[in-house]
Formats: C-alpha cells, structure tokens, sequence
C-alpha cells in the first residue's frame, strides 16, 4: 500500500523557527516517524514538500498512478488554495488534511479550510502525532475498501 505524504510552505522549517507553535521536531525527523509508523502498518510512505503551490498541484497529478493515498499537511494553502482543492477532487483518491496546531483555536481566517469539503478526514491539533493519526486513518479507510 503506497501512501504519499506532501508538506506544504514553510514546513521546512520546522523545529528551525516559532517552536512555541509548531514543536522542535524537524521535517526530517517527522518523515524517520511516518516511515516507521507506515512500516507498522503494512504501507510505504513517499514524502514531498514545496512552498510552491504549482508544484503541489503537480504532485498531485502525479500520485494518481502511483499511490492509493494522500496525507496532505497544505499549509497556509489550507487557506487560499482552490487549485489544490481542484487537484484533490480531480485525482479521486482518498487525501487525509492534517495539521500540526488546532486551526480553529487560531485566527479566523485559519478557520477557512478549502481542503476540508473534499478530504477523506481532517486531523488538527495534535502536533507531529496529527501526520501519524491520519496516516493510520487512511491506512484503516484503504485496508476497509481495499475489494471495492
Ligand atoms: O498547523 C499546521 O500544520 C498549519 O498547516 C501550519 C501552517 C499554517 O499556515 C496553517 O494555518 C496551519 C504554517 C506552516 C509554517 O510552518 C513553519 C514551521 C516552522 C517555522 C515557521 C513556519
């Protein structure tokens, strides 16, 4: 089972800056975690970040041959983006939104998601464990429909 995980603008430098908000956990450090978290579950996680929305939309073109699922952390695109959205709907697969803080405890306009209403489930809240939370979602949503 091949999962992508994508990580969106600025999540690059995570652990580097604002630890107040985001933790001290490198990006490096949260793809050793998914890697053996997926490897527990039977699955195989690819990783990609750009702080380039087009470079997202393209990735994720891109995915629907190659893997079953998507864990999408979008970034401030969660807010802005109704190119990655059009993407999502348009590649049919199943796309898990996770985020490292709670969105809605935040600002009001990080309340506004444009992923939501075409995501498999969203996950926000919970630090670095959001990304291992929805990749276990996913895990259980595609074991569950694997022969439909
Ligand atoms: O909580 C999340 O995961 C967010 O997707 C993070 C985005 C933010 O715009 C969303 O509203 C919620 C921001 C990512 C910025 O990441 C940084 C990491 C370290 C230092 C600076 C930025």
């Amino acid at each position: 089972m091949k999962i992508l995980i994508i990580h969106g603008p600025n999540l690059n430098m995570l652990g580097k800056r604002e630890p107040d908000i985001y933790g001290a956990t490198t990006l490096e450090e949260i793809n050793a975690a998914l890697t053996s978290k997926a490897k527990g579950l039977g699955a195989e996680v690819t990783f990609f970040q750009s702080n380039s929305e087009g470079e997202i939309v393209s990735n994720i073109q891109d995915a629907m041959s190659k893997f079953e699922g998507v864990v999408i952390n979008p970034g401030a695109y969660t807010h802005t983006s109704v190119a990655i959205r059009d993407a999502i709907l348009s590649s049919g697969l199943p796309v898990v939104e996770v985020h490292i803080s709670n969105v809605h405890k935040r600002e009001d306009f990080r309340h506004k998601s444009f992923i939501s209403g075409v995501a498999l489930g969203v996950v926000s809240g919970f630090g670095v464990n959001s990304y291992m939370l929805g990749l276990s979602g996913l895990v259980d949503y595609l074991k569950d429909n694997e022969n439909n």
